[in-house]
């Protein structure tokens, strides 16, 4: 209460999540002088990469249906925040639009007819991946997805979120399951209507990886480098 538009403009790169996210409910409530501000991270973002905070902002100044602000965007940023490099020239552009729109079943059912399309044309055909396939993702096309999951989603969403969480139960499945919303006691949950379609899943809600043929193909793409080894 009471934090003038120059904090709220320093809470925006906090350290922690909570006074970030809150910085931006409050700049929002500010009107035009508090839009700017987010505008202004937005424009920042240019050299220093999106993060969810930029993801969150972008999505939110869309949710005002505001004429202005929308033209705004699209001029600034026509395709989204992000660049989404491929090694093997798939567009993902498709997913970004879907998150854009917080339409989180179709990004979900995306991935998937992505993933299949990065495995080659026997799996797009198939319409499920075997893990042997996995193992030969290049990682640059999974850290764009990631990427792309885990700035629209508040840092919620996405395969690392979703490896982090499996590792904090010592790569236990039944662990993982109840946490990410996958199965409660011994019933899984039904797709697609029984999974939460909004940010307000539990943390790695999404993207889905269907279990009906084992895990073995999310282990895969838990412990793919992508996200087993650092950066180079
Ligand atoms: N489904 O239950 N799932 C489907 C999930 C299981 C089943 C698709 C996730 C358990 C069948 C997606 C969970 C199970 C079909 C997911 C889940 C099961 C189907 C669409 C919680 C029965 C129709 C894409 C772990 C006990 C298959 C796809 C077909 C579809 C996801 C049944 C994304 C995360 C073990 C029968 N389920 N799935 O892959 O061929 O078809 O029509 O995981």
């Amino acid at each position: 209460p009471g934090l003038d538009l120059e904090q709220l403009r320093q809470r925006l790169r906090s350290k922690s999540d909570r006074p970030r996210r809150q910085a931006i409910t409050q700049l929002l409530s500010l009107g035009e002088p508090g839009i700017e501000v987010l505008k202004d991270y937005l424009q920042d973002c240019r050299d220093r990469g999106f993060d969810w905070v930029a993801g969150t902002i972008f999505r939110e100044l869309l949710a005002l249906q505001d004429e202005a602000i929308a033209l705004y965007l699209a001029e600034a940023f026509p395709f989204g925040l992000l660049y989404l490099p491929s090694e093997k020239g798939i567009d993902y552009q498709p997913i970004q639009d879907a998150l854009i729109e917080g339409d989180w079943q179709e990004a979900d059912r995306l991935t998937t007819v992505k993933l299949c399309e990065l495995a080659g044309t026997a799996a797009k055909t198939r319409k499920w991946l075997y893990y042997t396939e996995v193992l030969n993702f290049p990682r640059l096309d999974l850290e764009t997805i990631d990427k792309l999951w885990r700035v629209y989603s508040e840092d919620k969403f996405g395969f690392s979120v979703q490896r982090e969480l499996w590792l904090s139960v010592d790569r236990v499945w039944e662990q993982l399951w109840p946490r990410i919303g996958w199965k409660q006691g011994n019933i899984w949950t039904r797709y697609p209507g029984a999974f939460t379609w909004s940010v307000e899943a539990p943390r790695g809600h999404l993207p889905l990886t269907n279990q009906l043929r084992g895990a073995r193909v999310m282990a895969a793409l838990l412990e793919h480098p992508a996200f087993s080894e650092p950066q180079p």
